[in-house]
């Protein structure tokens, strides 16, 4: 059981102020460079110190993490929460979903403002705040989806990236036609807008006209079932896209990021063009994509087949999910998101007769970090720091929030996972906190889950109890020109990359050779690389960006009263699971 605690109905209780003091002892802090052994003291929301020895005022709650990883919490760059789309509206709300979010270790999502054609960016953003400010457990930023074309979206892009609104990225789509997806030309401009903005420009790639032919093939062969959406859309459709949006991005010379990638061919497609392109590309994949595959389109029950339905959509090709981890463990792949867009049954079934009317959408927040812990570091295929790049730092290193968030280190928000490498459960729709009845990682028996989830130095997962509250968390912006998106140089990869002609291109004087002054140069493009992580650097020391300083000496010792409810514990903790196994690589 959750108590849902909503802060209006604690009358006299700032439970918002987080003045409180806490201090986690004996664990080992893990980043994205580096682990060492270390105790953090966190005070009014923000971690103060790391490191052994402190001195801590007395009163200070202490959690004893011995045995326990201290990481920083998951940053899901992509949900859809209360999105409707395809005649349905999702399950999870802002409250249900980001309190799945905190059960599973994510202190941040990044979810996508998705306006209908013809209407207001700033007004789908304006909704997108008020559905979601009074109701989230954690931070959240926005992404914003560019669905259709006018002077007047690129006027309100410029508008959204500004200090007033927080924007950094921007979505664009090369599937659903008829509802939200952009032609090339106009594709071309909106990325061409997000590299004059130094914004990010995401792209769902997928071939839309071929989706769309062949699904009336498919409907007219009288393939109408959940089968029929993997088939409508192959692993060539997808790469087709990916490929297509990379040159795009290349000759609007920009960075480009590419959401939910599902199949081999799309990372095939993707290395290859990061072979001839400058610009750093990003691939984002999914839990789903690791935690299941395309298999159970072919369920015999409707219900079961279409919970499954997402686009792109899951791969028959069996070896498609160890492909994927291993593109995230070697940096082919480097985020990994869940796209929960969860459907009630009733939803699913508006495509009971036709597959291309399923609501596209699964869930995966509550469970996106403990499926890649039991599938990549059980495994022994990526290590706690690789694991931490993925599922947090990296995230926030390209949405610029950045060391604000996804790092354990002082100045930082006190946004914590205290991950217990032995905890074992089950997953089940029975016992997830999702709004929906379903779980497509159903009956899956993870080895690594939180045991301590804090949320700006509040104890929201508490030894296993769920203690969340309703409105807490709130927007964070994220300020344009990302360093690591848009920062240092970095030397050529080999081969040389051919740049894009049209990059500050110059004029050819009468037509013919140009003399050695007047060559087309392209603009130098950057790429800044991921650290290497190393198992004994410290974590400590690093600078917060400007305009992020905090006072480092400013103290609080008054303790506002913390509201808590009782929950039954979300796993059992197995000190010797049977059948699991810790990584041992630390
Ligand atoms: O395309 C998406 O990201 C959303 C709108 C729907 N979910 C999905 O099927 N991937
Ligand atoms: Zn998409
Ligand atoms: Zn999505």
């Amino acid at each position: 059981m959750t108590i849902d605690v909503t802060p209006t109905s604690v009358s006299g209780i700032n439970i918002k102020s987080s003045q409180n003091r806490l201090l986690i002892k004996n664990g080992r802090v893990v980043n994205d460079d580096g682990m060492e052994d270390a105790d953090v003291y966190i005070e009014d929301g923000i971690i103060k110190q790391v490191g052994r020895n402190l001195i801590i005022p007395g009163g200070t709650r202490t959690i004893d993490a011995t045995g326990l990883l201290v990481m920083p919490g998951g940053i899901d760059p992509h949900t859809h929460f209360e999105l409707e789309m395809m005649g349905a509206k999702t399950a999870d709300d802002f409250y249900k979903g980001t309190r799945a979010a905190v059960a599973g270790g994510t202190t941040t999502v990044i979810d996508f403002v998705l306006p209908q054609k013809g209407q207001s960016l700033i007004e789908a953003y304006n909704n997108w705040r008020q559905k979601a400010d009074g109701k989230v457990c954690c931070d959240y930023s926005l992404h914003v989806g560019v669905t259709w074309w006018s002077p007047s979206v690129k006027k309100e892009m410029e508008q959204l990236t500004g200090e007033e609104y927080g924007i950094n990225s921007f979505k664009m789509f090369m599937a659903y036609k008829d509802t939200w997806m952009l032609n090339d030309y106009e594709l071309y401009q909106a990325i061409e807008t997000c590299a004059e903005l130094k914004a990010i420009p995401q792209v769902h790639a997928e071939n839309g006209h071929i989706i769309a032919r062949n699904t009336e093939k498919l409907l007219a062969k009288g393939i109408t079932g959940p089968e029929g959406h993997e088939m409508s859309r192959n692993e060539e459709v997808e790469a087709e896209a990916v490929n297509r949006a990379c040159v795009i991005a290349n000759q609007a010379n920009s960075p480009l990021y590419i959401v939910h990638m599902m199949s081999k061919s799309a990372v095939q497609a993707l290395q290859t063009a990061r072979q001839r392109q400058r610009q750093p590309l990003y691939g984002e994949t999914l839990a789903a994509t690791i935690g299941t595959d395309g298999s159970h389109y072919r369920n015999a029950c409707f219900r079961h087949a279409a919970a499954h339905v997402l686009s792109p959509p899951l791969r028959p090709d069996p070896d498609t999910p160890q492909a994927m981890l291993e593109a995230l463990a070697d940096d082919q792949l480097q985020l990994i998101g869940s796209d929960n867009c969860t459907f009630h049954e009733k939803d699913k079934e508006l495509g009971k007769d036709n597959f291309a009317k399923i609501p596209n959408g699964v869930n995966g927040v509550e469970d996106r970090m403990a499926i890649l812990w039991q599938k990549a570091v059980n495994t022994g295929i990526m290590d706690p720091c690789r694991f931490v790049s993925v599922t947090s730092a990296r995230a926030a290193r390209v949405f610029n929030l950045w060391p604000r968030k996804g790092r354990v280190a002082p100045l930082a928000d006190a946004d914590l996972v205290l991950w217990d490498s032995r905890l074992q459960r089950v997953i089940s729709a029975t016992t997830h906190r999702h709004a929906v009845d379903f779980n497509i990682f159903e009956g899956q028996n993870v080895v690594g889950s939180p045991q301590y989830v804090i949320v700006n130095g509040r104890v929201c997962l508490d030894d296993g109890d769920l203690r969340v509250v309703e409105g807490f968390g709130k927007f964070v912006k994220t300020p344009t020109n990302s360093p690591h998106v848009f920062g240092a140089p970095q030397p050529p990869l080999s081969p040389q990359p051919s740049p894009s002609p049209l990059h500050t291109p110059q004029r050819v004087t009468n037509g013919n050779t140009p003399s050695p002054g007047e060559e087309l140069k392209p603009a130098h493009a950057h790429r800044q690389p991921e650290p290497a992580p190393s198992g004994c650097s410290t974590p400590t020391g690093r600078k917060m960006r400007d305009g992020a300083q905090r006072d480092l000496q400013s103290s609080s010792f008054s303790i506002s009263k913390e509201v808590e409810g009782l929950d039954t514990k979300t796993s059992v903790r197995v000190r010797n699971p049977p059948g699991g196994k810790s990584s041992g690589l630390w």
